[in-house]
């Protein structure tokens, strides 16, 4: 299926393939290495190091293997977590996410299939009215939480103007998702350093194309490396991309993974998320 652009019909897929995937590398052969250091090209996280990162989860969805992992999330407020808004679409839940019962945040814990941190049921959620299906654009969510979580895992929102949103600003992104662009989900956090680049090589990426998504640099934000190979992935959705200290973006889509001619694009936190 030739379907590069739009996150949704891909994920559908990947869920599909989630458990199976998962259950195949686990059991038949050693995780590759590749799956040990990736968003896709990234490094070993450590949640105690990065509280804000927070993995969304549903057991009755998405299974017990990856403790039910099917999004990433940023902590906004100790109540509060930006997620992505596709995250909570029928298509990738396979319910309507008001009739999810088990939606949880998990905080404060890398490794997945690890016990330890804190598992939060979400009591509201609000998915940004502006958000468009079809182009993408405004693909941001914010999950209330049934219990705060402690005031240290909150990550500030950079505002607009702030200087983290500059091309050439190093950022990093975080994730449990694929390692290698081929199925490979990750049991314990990683993270990929990353820049922001100028919105034409996203624009240039991505152009308008009936009935696929497009850059839109208001709502979105592009990032990735020039010579590709480090990036967010299938899983990492709704994760955070942070510069500077602060929140800049959540993964949101992109064509394929760590290639050098298709960077990440991400929701522009200062567009979408309050308090910025
Ligand atoms: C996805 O399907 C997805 N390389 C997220 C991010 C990127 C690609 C796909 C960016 O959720």
């Amino acid at each position: 299926m030739r379907d590069t652009r739009h996150p949704i019909s891909r994920k559908r897929a990947a869920l599909v393939a989630l458990a199976a995937a998962a259950a195949v590398a686990s059991l038949v052969t050693p995780t590759p290495a590749a799956a040990d250091s990736g968003v896709v090209g990234g490094r070993t996280a450590n949640a105690p190091d990065t509280p804000w990162v927070v993995a969304l989860s549903s057991v009755d969805r998405f299974g017990r293997m990856r403790a039910g992992q099917f999004c990433g999330g940023a902590v906004i407020a100790p109540t509060k977590v930006a997620t992505a808004a596709h995250c909570l679409r029928e298509d990738v839940l396979g319910v309507r996410a008001e009739e999810l019962r088990d939606l949880k945040v998990i905080a404060g814990r890398s490794d997945l299939v690890g016990g330890g941190g804190h598992e939060i049921p979400v009591k509201d959620m609000w998915i940004n009215p502006a958000y468009d299906a079809e182009s993408n654009s405004g693909d941001a969510a914010v999950l209330t939480l049934a219990r705060p979580l402690p005031s240290g895992y909150v990550i500030p929102v950079a505002p607009a103007g702030d200087p983290a949103y500059r091309p050439g600003t190093d950022a990093t992104v975080y994730g449990w998702g694929d390692t290698t662009g081929l199925g490979t989900y990750a049991h314990t956090l990683n993270a990929a350093d990353v820049s922001v680049l100028p919105d034409q090589d996203c624009s240039r990426a991505y152009p308008a194309a009936p009935g696929q998504a497009r850059y839109v640099p208001a709502t979105m934000l592009c990032a990735g490396t020039r010579e590709g190979g480090r990036d967010a992935c299938q899983g990492d959705s709704g994760g955070p991309l942070i510069a500077r200290g602060k929140l800049i973006g959540l993964v949101s889509w992109g064509s394929g993974c760590g290639l050098a001619e298709s960077p990440g694009v991400y929701t522009r936190a200062s567009a979408v998320l309050p308090g910025s």
